[in-house]
């Protein structure tokens, strides 16, 4: 148990102190809870001011202990989890750090609570063969001499380099995403679907500065613990880029339970119609609107009756591109094309098929070459339990970077798995940025495919064949790292990431790599942890990265 309250764990300025010091941290895996389980626990561990006696026989005057969210299992002294195997939780938990914590099911959290005591972690002990470590970790216990020490000192890994200490602390009231851990579903999850309607709308209408003002707003109340109640308002009206303007339809929501101009938008015509169009490949917001405007198209069907007699020109490279592209002779995704795939490429994609779509592709690339490594990014490391597509990171311990090497690899893999049937089409290959509005933000120079899966016949898992949407990204060893930090997301964790290496470190920051601006030295970091210190930011879990809707 940490002796003292940190800053780093998710606590309110405006709790008032605790008279005894200690402090509980948790952590809460997301995987295998319902997005309302994950809601119902975070708003459990964040009544700090519940005070929880140590043992159950303590009297009222016993030493008091508050619980804090923790943004990382590093830092955590109990780790809840639904996860009952060793495999799985590894997954997400390195097996070495789990065994130096307690490791308790979700109903620990609800009994301690509604008990008002740290119950004894080993009667809810997540994994058998954990269940001893979970035993003598647990906060509970009296001969408990691990004095704690912050969260940041906990950071240096028994087999990892000693890290520094990062120069900024990690907590809501930050400035930057980056610094922000926000969970996958917050406490105002209702407020930040209401706010993503607005968003949305203005990024279909291209009025990109206020939709970006949107996000903002909208990656801070991710970010908030608490749930928003009226006496909250005067502290979220300090919190950053909370203007009067967003403030009031924040409180517009408080008072009525929904925003006024979110149902007006949600019941339009012309979001509706936008939404639509824009779903399909190839289509983005500016297009939508000609279609919309120009056209006067309102539906699929009036889209599918356009394109049958105006299929748009094909892309063209120009010749810089042209000679970095990966070349195979799978078929570019026409919008038609996308069309006729929408259903398929709407559907989400559960956590268990991206397993199989990474074993799959994983295979055929140990048949052309050994000894690759790979990571599956996005969405699906952030803990989602769908996603709209797969992002994988692949490298190889031998390539080297500014060769043909790694673009070699990605060329062949993606022929390969086009003359195997998996891949049917492609939107783009790489390097460079493609001329592809859905997409502008990835200013990286790694060489990526972004394709169309299909998963074999015999795969077994899904009642039909379903084409997925997968990403593949290939990067040198030396940007490993910094690839799966930069395609782990979300957009805004991102965007805050560059901005921060840039405004506060006078660095350059993208998914190719980290340079100093100053003398061009280049950074090659081994490990993500090491992307955040190079950066001087605490670390955040991948499933603490949420800053989006
Ligand atoms: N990304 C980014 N800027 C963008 C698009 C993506 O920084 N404009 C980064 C962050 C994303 C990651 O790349 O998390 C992967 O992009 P996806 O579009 O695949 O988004 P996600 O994986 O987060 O969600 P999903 O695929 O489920 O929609
Ligand atoms: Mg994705």
């Amino acid at each position: 148990m940490s002796s003292n309250s940190s800053s780093e764990c998710l606590s309110s300025p405006s709790d008032t102190p605790i008279p005894t010091s200690d402090v509980v941290k948790l952590y809460l895996v997301q995987a295998k809870l319902t997005a309302q389980d994950i809601s119902e626990l975070f708003s459990l561990a964040e009544k700090h001011n519940l005070r929880v006696s140590k043992s159950l026989n303590a009297g009222p005057n016993h030493d008091s202990t508050k619980l804090q969210l923790c943004p990382s299992s590093e830092d955590a002294d109990i780790i809840i989890t639904n996860v009952r195997m060793r495999k799985r939780l590894e997954r997400h938990i390195d097996w070495n750090l789990a065994k130096e914590k307690a490791i308790v099911t979700p109903e620990w959290l609800r009994d301690s609570v509604q008990q008002r005591a740290i119950l004894p972690c080993g009667d809810y002990a997540a994994l058998r063969e954990l269940k001893q470590n979970t035993v003598q970790n647990c906060p509970d216990s009296d001969d408990d001499t691990d004095g704690g020490g912050s969260c940041v000192s906990s950071l240096a890994q028994p087999d990892s380099e000693k890290l520094s200490e990062p120069t900024t602390k990690a907590h809501y009231t930050n400035r930057y995403a980056c610094l922000r851990p926000c969970p996958l579903v917050c406490p105002n999850q209702g407020l930040v679907k209401q706010f993503g309607i607005i968003r949305r709308s203005r990024e279909l209408e291209g009025k990109d500065t206020s939709a970006l003002s949107y996000e903002r707003t909208i990656s801070v109340i991710k970010a908030y613990p608490h749930t928003l109640t009226a006496s909250r308002l005067a502290e979220v009206s300090k919190l950053p880029g909370i203007g009067e303007k967003m403030l009031s339809k924040i409180s517009e929501y408080v008072n009525y339970g929904k925003i006024r101009e979110s149902q007006t938008i949600a019941a339009s015509a012309r979001f509706n119609s936008l939404s639509e169009f824009t779903t399909i490949y190839g289509i983005g917001a500016a297009t939508a609107r000609k279609l919309f405007d120009t056209f006067g198209l309102r539906t699929i069907a009036d889209l599918e009756e356009h394109y049958a007699r105006h299929e748009p020109p094909p892309q063209r490279f120009s010749d810089e591109e042209q000679a970095r592209r990966i070349t195979t002779p799978a078929p570019l995704l026409s919008i038609r094309a996308g069309l006729a795939l929408r259903e398929d490429l709407n559907e989400k994609i559960p956590r268990a098929e991206v397993d199989l779509m990474h074993d799959i592709v994983m295979g055929e690339l140990e048949k052309l070459r050994q000894g690759c490594m790979s990571t599956i990014v996005g969405g699906y490391r952030r803990g989602k339990a769908e996603s709209n597509d797969v992002d994988i990171v692949i490298t190889h311990p031998t390539l080297t970077s500014g060769s043909d090497q790694v673009k070699g690899l990605g060329e062949a893999l993606v022929n390969r798995l086009y003359e195997r049937g998996f891949i049917t089409h492609v939107m783009h290959l790489s390097g460079f940025h493609p001329p592809d509005a859905l997409r502008t933000s990835h200013w990286d120079t790694l060489e990526k495919a972004l394709t169309v899966f299909i998963l074999p016949p015999d795969a077994g898992s899904p009642r039909r064949r379903i084409h997925r949407r997968l990403d593949l990204i290939f990067a040198a060893p030396e940007a490993y790292w910094t690839a799966i930090t930069g395609w782990t997301g979300s957009k805004m964790f991102e965007r805050d990431l560059r901005l921060w290496a840039k405004v506060e470190c006078s660095m350059k920051f993208d998914s190719s790599g980290i340079t100093r601006r100053r003398d061009s030295k280049r950074y090659f970091p081994r490990s993500e942890q090491e992307v955040f210190e190079i950066l001087g930011l605490e670390w955040i879990d991948p499933t603490l990265r949420n800053a989006d809707s």
